[in-house]
Protein backbone atom coordinates (compact mmCIF):
# COMPACT_ATOMS: atom_id res chain seq x y z
CA UNK A 1 0.00 0.00 0.00
CA UNK A 2 1.10 3.66 -0.73
CA UNK A 3 0.75 6.22 2.45
CA UNK A 4 1.96 9.69 0.68
CA UNK A 5 1.12 12.04 3.61
CA UNK A 6 -0.23 11.80 7.12
CA UNK A 7 -2.14 14.85 9.09
CA UNK A 8 -2.35 14.56 12.92
CA UNK A 9 -5.12 16.78 14.38
CA UNK A 10 -5.57 17.81 17.79
CA UNK A 11 -9.11 18.44 18.40
CA UNK A 12 -11.04 19.44 21.28
CA UNK A 13 -14.99 18.99 21.86
CA UNK A 14 -17.34 19.73 24.43
CA UNK A 15 -19.68 16.79 25.72
CA UNK A 16 -23.35 17.54 26.11
CA UNK A 17 -22.98 16.31 29.84
CA UNK A 18 -20.18 15.44 31.76
CA UNK A 19 -19.56 11.90 32.39
CA UNK A 20 -18.08 10.96 35.96
CA UNK A 21 -16.17 7.88 36.89
CA UNK A 22 -14.39 6.48 39.70
CA UNK A 23 -11.00 8.60 38.47
CA UNK A 24 -13.29 11.61 38.09
CA UNK A 25 -14.84 13.48 35.57
CA UNK A 26 -14.85 14.63 31.50
CA UNK A 27 -16.45 17.72 30.80
CA UNK A 28 -14.80 18.06 27.34
CA UNK A 29 -13.03 15.59 25.28
CA UNK A 30 -9.63 16.83 24.30
CA UNK A 31 -8.25 13.92 21.66
CA UNK A 32 -6.41 13.42 18.30
CA UNK A 33 -7.50 12.12 15.14
CA UNK A 34 -5.09 11.07 12.12
CA UNK A 35 -6.01 11.54 8.26
CA UNK A 36 -3.77 8.46 6.07
CA UNK A 37 -3.68 9.85 2.87
CA UNK A 38 -2.42 7.75 -0.44
CA UNK A 39 -1.38 9.40 -4.05
CA UNK A 40 -5.09 8.47 -5.20
CA UNK A 41 -6.57 11.29 -2.75
CA UNK A 42 -8.20 8.69 -0.58
CA UNK A 43 -8.30 9.12 3.43
CA UNK A 44 -8.27 6.69 6.06
CA UNK A 45 -8.87 7.80 9.74
CA UNK A 46 -8.17 6.83 13.21
CA UNK A 47 -8.98 8.54 16.59
CA UNK A 48 -6.54 8.14 19.40
CA UNK A 49 -9.28 7.45 22.56
CA UNK A 50 -6.61 9.05 24.69
CA UNK A 51 -8.17 11.99 27.81
CA UNK A 52 -6.45 15.07 28.56
CA UNK A 53 -5.03 13.88 32.00
CA UNK A 54 -3.41 10.02 32.57
CA UNK A 55 -6.35 8.37 34.62
CA UNK A 56 -7.23 5.83 32.53
CA UNK A 57 -4.05 4.46 31.45
CA UNK A 58 -0.66 6.04 31.48
CA UNK A 59 -1.20 7.88 28.12
CA UNK A 60 -2.66 11.25 27.38
CA UNK A 61 -3.37 13.25 24.40
CA UNK A 62 -0.06 15.53 24.31
CA UNK A 63 1.83 12.52 25.56
CA UNK A 64 0.27 10.41 22.31
CA UNK A 65 1.08 13.26 20.33
CA UNK A 66 4.41 13.40 20.63
CA UNK A 67 4.83 9.59 20.51
CA UNK A 68 2.81 9.94 16.96
CA UNK A 69 5.19 12.93 16.37
CA UNK A 70 8.14 11.95 16.80
CA UNK A 71 8.68 8.59 16.99
CA UNK A 72 5.67 6.27 14.91
CA UNK A 73 4.31 8.62 11.86
CA UNK A 74 7.82 8.48 10.79
CA UNK A 75 8.29 4.58 11.10
CA UNK A 76 5.35 4.40 8.99
CA UNK A 77 6.71 6.63 6.06
CA UNK A 78 10.07 5.17 6.18
CA UNK A 79 8.84 1.51 5.73
CA UNK A 80 6.57 0.35 2.84
CA UNK A 81 3.76 -1.74 4.24
CA UNK A 82 1.70 -4.63 1.82
CA UNK A 83 -1.08 -4.63 4.66
CA UNK A 84 -2.28 -3.02 7.96
CA UNK A 85 -0.86 -5.98 9.60
CA UNK A 86 2.34 -5.36 8.82
CA UNK A 87 2.06 -2.05 11.05
CA UNK A 88 2.57 -4.00 14.60
CA UNK A 89 6.21 -5.31 13.66
CA UNK A 90 7.28 -2.38 13.11
CA UNK A 91 5.56 -0.46 15.94
CA UNK A 92 6.96 -3.45 18.12
CA UNK A 93 10.48 -1.10 18.34
CA UNK A 94 8.83 1.08 20.58
CA UNK A 95 7.37 0.19 23.90
CA UNK A 96 3.24 0.10 24.93
CA UNK A 97 1.32 3.70 23.93
CA UNK A 98 -1.20 1.63 22.51
CA UNK A 99 -3.63 4.34 21.95
CA UNK A 100 -1.46 6.09 19.55
CA UNK A 101 -0.09 3.28 17.93
CA UNK A 102 -4.10 2.08 17.43
CA UNK A 103 -4.46 5.93 16.05
CA UNK A 104 -1.96 5.12 13.36
CA UNK A 105 -3.11 1.65 12.49
CA UNK A 106 -6.92 3.02 12.45
CA UNK A 107 -6.19 5.55 10.25
CA UNK A 108 -4.50 2.92 7.77
CA UNK A 109 -6.82 0.08 7.96
CA UNK A 110 -9.80 2.79 6.92
CA UNK A 111 -7.25 3.55 3.98
CA UNK A 112 -6.68 0.05 3.16
CA UNK A 113 -10.60 -0.71 3.14
CA UNK A 114 -10.98 2.40 0.54
CA UNK A 115 -8.44 1.21 -1.33
CA UNK A 116 -9.74 -2.26 -1.83
CA UNK A 117 -13.61 -0.82 -1.72
CA UNK A 118 -14.88 -3.08 1.32
CA UNK A 119 -15.98 -2.03 4.61
CA UNK A 120 -13.35 -1.84 7.19
CA UNK A 121 -16.05 -4.88 8.63
CA UNK A 122 -15.92 -6.66 6.15
CA UNK A 123 -11.83 -6.12 5.79
CA UNK A 124 -11.18 -7.30 9.58
CA UNK A 125 -13.67 -10.70 8.84
CA UNK A 126 -16.94 -9.67 10.37
CA UNK A 127 -20.30 -10.88 9.20
CA UNK A 128 -23.20 -8.95 10.90
CA UNK A 129 -25.27 -6.58 8.92
CA UNK A 130 -26.53 -5.10 12.75
CA UNK A 131 -24.46 -5.10 16.42
CA UNK A 132 -26.20 -4.75 19.92
CA UNK A 133 -25.73 -2.05 21.91
CA UNK A 134 -25.73 -0.64 25.34
CA UNK A 135 -25.39 2.66 27.49
CA UNK A 136 -23.07 3.56 29.70
CA UNK A 137 -23.79 5.59 32.44
CA UNK A 138 -21.69 7.59 34.62
CA UNK A 139 -22.10 8.47 38.57
CA UNK A 140 -24.49 10.94 40.03
CA UNK A 141 -24.10 12.85 43.13
CA UNK A 142 -28.15 11.78 43.64
CA UNK A 143 -29.46 8.82 42.52
CA UNK A 144 -32.63 10.31 41.85
CA UNK A 145 -31.01 11.23 38.35
CA UNK A 146 -29.31 7.83 37.45
CA UNK A 147 -33.05 6.41 38.02
CA UNK A 148 -34.42 8.71 35.51
CA UNK A 149 -31.61 8.29 33.12
CA UNK A 150 -31.86 4.77 33.28
CA UNK A 151 -35.71 4.75 32.27
CA UNK A 152 -34.79 6.88 29.63
CA UNK A 153 -32.69 4.81 28.07
CA UNK A 154 -34.45 1.69 28.88
CA UNK A 155 -37.18 3.51 26.84
CA UNK A 156 -34.56 4.28 23.79
CA UNK A 157 -34.15 0.62 24.27
CA UNK A 158 -30.79 -0.25 25.03
CA UNK A 159 -29.76 -3.58 25.33
CA UNK A 160 -28.13 -3.21 28.60
CA UNK A 161 -27.37 -0.47 31.22
CA UNK A 162 -23.78 -0.02 32.67
CA UNK A 163 -23.68 1.79 35.36
CA UNK A 164 -19.89 3.59 36.74
CA UNK A 165 -19.65 2.81 40.70
CA UNK A 166 -17.15 3.31 43.51
CA UNK A 167 -16.81 2.78 47.35
CA UNK A 168 -19.70 4.16 48.73
CA UNK A 169 -21.74 4.78 45.48
CA UNK A 170 -22.60 0.72 45.25
CA UNK A 171 -25.12 -1.54 46.96
CA UNK A 172 -27.65 1.22 47.92
CA UNK A 173 -27.63 2.66 44.69
CA UNK A 174 -27.92 -0.51 42.67
CA UNK A 175 -30.26 -1.21 45.74
CA UNK A 176 -32.53 1.41 44.47
CA UNK A 177 -32.07 0.42 40.36
CA UNK A 178 -32.93 -3.13 41.60
CA UNK A 179 -35.91 -2.13 43.41
CA UNK A 180 -37.10 -0.06 40.30
CA UNK A 181 -36.35 -2.25 37.67
CA UNK A 182 -36.04 -5.68 38.84
CA UNK A 183 -35.18 -7.62 35.09
CA UNK A 184 -33.21 -4.80 33.39
CA UNK A 185 -29.85 -6.26 31.89
CA UNK A 186 -27.71 -4.46 34.52
CA UNK A 187 -23.78 -4.01 34.56
CA UNK A 188 -21.28 -2.34 37.04
CA UNK A 189 -18.26 -0.61 35.93
CA UNK A 190 -15.56 -0.14 39.34
CA UNK A 191 -12.80 1.46 37.08
CA UNK A 192 -10.09 -0.27 39.23
CA UNK A 193 -11.65 1.18 42.58
CA UNK A 194 -11.82 -1.41 45.24
CA UNK A 195 -9.14 -4.27 46.29
CA UNK A 196 -9.18 -7.87 48.56
CA UNK A 197 -10.09 -5.98 51.68
CA UNK A 198 -13.55 -4.89 49.85
CA UNK A 199 -14.10 -8.47 49.40
CA UNK A 200 -17.45 -8.45 51.30
CA UNK A 201 -19.08 -5.42 49.65
CA UNK A 202 -18.13 -6.85 46.35
CA UNK A 203 -19.85 -10.19 47.52
CA UNK A 204 -23.07 -8.97 47.93
CA UNK A 205 -22.94 -7.07 44.27
CA UNK A 206 -23.98 -11.62 43.78
CA UNK A 207 -27.39 -10.54 44.86
CA UNK A 208 -28.26 -7.96 42.49
CA UNK A 209 -27.99 -10.29 39.12
CA UNK A 210 -25.28 -8.19 37.05
CA UNK A 211 -24.55 -9.29 34.05
CA UNK A 212 -20.77 -8.94 35.00
CA UNK A 213 -19.13 -6.29 37.15
CA UNK A 214 -16.36 -4.31 35.20
CA UNK A 215 -12.10 -4.10 36.62
CA UNK A 216 -13.26 -4.19 40.24
CA UNK A 217 -9.38 -4.31 40.66
CA UNK A 218 -6.46 -2.57 40.07
CA UNK A 219 -5.72 -2.59 36.51
CA UNK A 220 -2.62 -5.01 35.95
CA UNK A 221 -3.92 -7.35 39.04
CA UNK A 222 -4.68 -10.97 37.22
CA UNK A 223 -3.93 -12.41 40.23
CA UNK A 224 -6.22 -10.63 42.39
CA UNK A 225 -8.64 -11.27 40.34
CA UNK A 226 -8.59 -14.67 39.78
CA UNK A 227 -8.94 -14.65 43.69
CA UNK A 228 -12.41 -12.82 43.52
CA UNK A 229 -13.68 -14.32 40.52
CA UNK A 230 -13.29 -17.46 42.97
CA UNK A 231 -15.74 -15.89 45.45
CA UNK A 232 -18.17 -14.10 43.21
CA UNK A 233 -20.58 -15.85 41.48
CA UNK A 234 -21.25 -13.04 39.11
CA UNK A 235 -18.75 -12.97 35.99
CA UNK A 236 -15.46 -10.42 36.19
CA UNK A 237 -14.98 -8.68 32.80
CA UNK A 238 -11.68 -7.04 32.03
CA UNK A 239 -11.09 -3.56 30.89
CA UNK A 240 -8.43 -2.00 31.80
CA UNK A 241 -6.19 -5.24 32.41
CA UNK A 242 -5.73 -6.60 29.03
CA UNK A 243 -3.58 -4.77 26.96
CA UNK A 244 -2.02 -7.16 24.95
CA UNK A 245 -2.87 -11.23 23.88
CA UNK A 246 -0.57 -11.84 25.92
CA UNK A 247 -2.71 -10.47 28.57
CA UNK A 248 -5.80 -12.18 27.57
CA UNK A 249 -4.11 -15.30 27.46
CA UNK A 250 -2.54 -14.96 31.02
CA UNK A 251 -6.58 -13.48 32.38
CA UNK A 252 -7.96 -16.58 30.48
CA UNK A 253 -5.16 -19.23 32.26
CA UNK A 254 -5.92 -17.86 35.42
CA UNK A 255 -9.89 -17.32 35.80
CA UNK A 256 -9.41 -13.72 36.54
CA UNK A 257 -11.97 -13.32 34.52
CA UNK A 258 -15.05 -14.62 32.16
CA UNK A 259 -15.75 -11.82 29.82
CA UNK A 260 -13.44 -9.12 28.32
CA UNK A 261 -14.05 -5.36 27.50
CA UNK A 262 -12.25 -4.93 24.33
CA UNK A 263 -10.85 -1.65 23.65
CA UNK A 264 -9.20 -0.72 20.60
CA UNK A 265 -7.13 1.73 21.56
CA UNK A 266 -5.78 -0.17 24.64
CA UNK A 267 -4.55 -3.17 22.99
CA UNK A 268 -2.75 -1.25 20.27
CA UNK A 269 -5.27 -1.27 16.94
CA UNK A 270 -6.82 -3.69 15.56
CA UNK A 271 -4.36 -6.45 14.36
CA UNK A 272 -4.35 -6.85 18.10
CA UNK A 273 -7.51 -6.64 18.89
CA UNK A 274 -8.60 -9.25 16.12
CA UNK A 275 -5.74 -11.92 17.67
CA UNK A 276 -7.60 -11.18 21.18
CA UNK A 277 -10.98 -12.10 19.62
CA UNK A 278 -9.82 -15.27 17.71
CA UNK A 279 -8.32 -16.71 21.01
CA UNK A 280 -11.07 -15.45 23.25
CA UNK A 281 -13.57 -17.08 20.44
CA UNK A 282 -11.60 -20.31 20.79
CA UNK A 283 -11.22 -20.18 25.01
CA UNK A 284 -15.08 -19.55 25.15
CA UNK A 285 -14.72 -15.88 26.41
CA UNK A 286 -17.48 -13.85 25.43
CA UNK A 287 -16.27 -10.19 24.27
CA UNK A 288 -17.97 -6.63 23.75
CA UNK A 289 -16.75 -3.67 22.90
CA UNK A 290 -15.76 -0.42 25.22
CA UNK A 291 -16.41 2.48 24.48
CA UNK A 292 -14.00 6.29 25.40
CA UNK A 293 -16.43 8.98 24.36
CA UNK A 294 -15.41 8.76 20.93
CA UNK A 295 -16.32 10.79 18.27
CA UNK A 296 -17.81 9.21 15.34
CA UNK A 297 -14.50 8.01 13.88
CA UNK A 298 -13.70 6.16 16.83
CA UNK A 299 -17.01 5.14 17.43
CA UNK A 300 -17.34 3.97 13.37
CA UNK A 301 -14.29 1.89 13.90
CA UNK A 302 -15.98 0.15 17.09
CA UNK A 303 -18.86 -0.66 15.01
CA UNK A 304 -16.36 -2.24 12.57
CA UNK A 305 -15.02 -4.68 15.34
CA UNK A 306 -18.19 -5.35 17.08
CA UNK A 307 -19.27 -7.28 13.54
CA UNK A 308 -16.97 -10.05 14.13
CA UNK A 309 -18.71 -13.11 15.45
CA UNK A 310 -17.22 -13.55 19.03
CA UNK A 311 -18.89 -10.12 20.41
CA UNK A 312 -21.63 -11.74 21.24
CA UNK A 313 -22.73 -8.98 24.38
CA UNK A 314 -23.84 -5.19 23.53
CA UNK A 315 -20.86 -3.49 23.35
CA UNK A 316 -20.79 0.96 24.58
CA UNK A 317 -21.45 2.24 21.26
CA UNK A 318 -24.55 4.13 21.50
CA UNK A 319 -25.90 6.93 19.56
CA UNK A 320 -23.42 10.07 18.84
CA UNK A 321 -26.25 12.32 20.00
CA UNK A 322 -25.07 10.59 23.31
CA UNK A 323 -22.69 12.80 23.78
CA UNK A 324 -22.35 15.55 20.68
CA UNK A 325 -24.31 18.21 19.82
CA UNK A 326 -23.00 17.77 15.74
CA UNK A 327 -20.76 14.54 15.36
CA UNK A 328 -17.92 14.60 13.03
CA UNK A 329 -19.29 12.22 10.48
CA UNK A 330 -22.35 11.30 8.06
CA UNK A 331 -24.52 10.47 8.55
CA UNK A 332 -24.62 9.73 12.79
CA UNK A 333 -24.49 6.59 14.40
CA UNK A 334 -28.21 6.32 15.56
CA UNK A 335 -29.04 3.01 17.81
CA UNK A 336 -32.62 1.79 17.21
CA UNK A 337 -33.90 -0.89 19.40
CA UNK A 338 -31.08 -1.03 20.79
CA UNK A 339 -28.88 -1.76 17.24
CA UNK A 340 -26.57 0.15 15.21
CA UNK A 341 -26.17 -0.56 11.53
CA UNK A 342 -22.70 -1.80 10.06
CA UNK A 343 -22.00 0.10 7.25
CA UNK A 344 -21.71 -1.81 3.55
CA UNK A 345 -19.51 1.81 2.27
CA UNK A 346 -15.58 1.29 1.81
CA UNK A 347 -13.55 1.64 5.07
CA UNK A 348 -15.25 2.97 8.07
CA UNK A 349 -18.50 3.59 5.66
CA UNK A 350 -19.47 7.04 7.16
CA UNK A 351 -18.21 10.16 5.73
CA UNK A 352 -15.98 12.50 7.17
CA UNK A 353 -17.25 15.94 8.15
CA UNK A 354 -13.70 18.12 7.45
CA UNK A 355 -16.21 21.54 8.19
CA UNK A 356 -16.57 19.79 11.51
CA UNK A 357 -13.30 18.87 12.50
CA UNK A 358 -11.91 22.20 11.51
CA UNK A 359 -14.18 23.94 14.29
CA UNK A 360 -13.06 21.86 16.92
CA UNK A 361 -9.21 21.78 15.99
CA UNK A 362 -6.84 23.26 18.08
CA UNK A 363 -3.39 22.49 16.13
CA UNK A 364 -2.65 20.16 13.00
CA UNK A 365 0.34 18.73 11.33
CA UNK A 366 1.22 17.64 7.56
CA UNK A 367 3.49 14.59 8.07
CA UNK A 368 5.00 14.18 3.96
CA UNK A 369 6.87 11.11 2.51
O1 LIG B 1 -14.10 2.17 31.78
O2 LIG B 1 -15.30 1.75 30.13
C1 LIG B 1 -14.68 2.57 30.79
C2 LIG B 1 -15.23 6.09 29.43
C3 LIG B 1 -13.97 6.63 29.59
C4 LIG B 1 -13.00 5.87 30.18
C5 LIG B 1 -13.27 4.56 30.59
C6 LIG B 1 -14.51 4.02 30.40
C7 LIG B 1 -15.52 4.81 29.84
C8 LIG B 1 -16.90 4.36 29.65
C9 LIG B 1 -17.66 5.16 28.63
O3 LIG B 1 -17.45 3.53 30.30
C10 LIG B 1 -18.29 4.42 27.57
C11 LIG B 1 -18.75 5.30 26.44
O4 LIG B 1 -17.95 5.62 25.54
O5 LIG B 1 -19.93 5.66 26.44
MG1 LIG C 1 -14.44 0.09 31.90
Amino acid sequence: MNIDEIILYKVQMKMKTPFTTSFGTEHNRFFLLVEAKNKEGLSGWGECVTSERPLYSEEFTQSSWLMLEKFLIPLVLENSLDHPDDLQEIFDLYKLNNMAKSALEGAVWDLYAKSKGISLAKALGGNKSTVDVGISLGIESKSENLLNLIAEKKEEGYKRIKVKIMPGKDIEVLSQIRNKFPHIPLMVDANNAYSLEDMKTLKEMDKFDLMMIEQPLTAGDLVDHAKLQEELETPICLDESIHSLENARQAIELVSCGIINMKIGRVGGLTNAKKIHDLCENENIPLWCGGMLESGIGRAHNIAITSLSNFKLPGDTASSARYWENDIIEPEVVAENGRVDVPNGPGIGFDVNKNEIEKHTLERKVFKQ
